[in-house]
């Protein structure tokens, strides 16, 4: 049992310095928080997801983002004082076929329910070569609603969206 949880802390340990040993040399591409813009509608190929209260199953906040313009879209749900965000992260793969980090933030909206707000975005695509030499791009959206206390505790985290059209 003693040399199974070795051989585990000893995988962990490889992927960390794999992950850190690939990680972007330059720090520019940092976070890029913004406010939404509001919005009348949803893109028609947007793809959404909730966030709900864990006790009443009202849905607090919507997010949703659009293979087709890299719109991301967020929905102030509920009337509650509270307002709401998508915080997002973009991978992008290499040339030699691992994904690394490339950017991330936050887009808030500050517009009361149930309003939608959007912010305009441009990821690489999946199918294009990128500033890491290669061809993969994947976003990874958590729809939240503010907590102050506990921040990114009150959120429905997505899958890794394949960035494909
Ligand atoms: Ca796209
Ligand atoms: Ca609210």
């Amino acid at each position: 049992m003693k040399r199974r949880v070795t051989v585990i802390l000893a995988a962990v340990s490889a992927a960390l310095t794999a992950t850190a040993t690939s990680a972007p040399a330059s720090a520019a591409d940092g976070r890029q928080d913004s406010t939404a813009i509001a919005a009348d509608s949803v893109a028609s190929d947007a793809e959404c997801w909730r966030y709900e209260d864990s006790w009443s199953s009202n849905t607090l906040a919507v997010g949703c983002f659009s293979k087709s313009t890299d719109d991301i879209y967020v929905q102030d749900s509920t009337w509650n004082s509270v307002n709401t965000y998508v915080a997002w992260t973009n991978e992008i793969r290499s040339s030699d076929g691992s994904w690394g980090y490339f950017r991330s933030g936050t887009c808030v909206n500050a517009h009361n329910a149930p309003n939608w707000g959007v912010c305009y975005k441009d990821f690489y695509e999946h199918s294009t070569v990128n500033a890491h030499k290669g061809r993969g791009s994947r976003i990874m959206l958590s729809v939240c609603e503010d907590n102050i206390l506990t921040p990114g505790s009150d959120c429905t985290y997505t899958g890794w969206i394949y960035n494909d059209r």
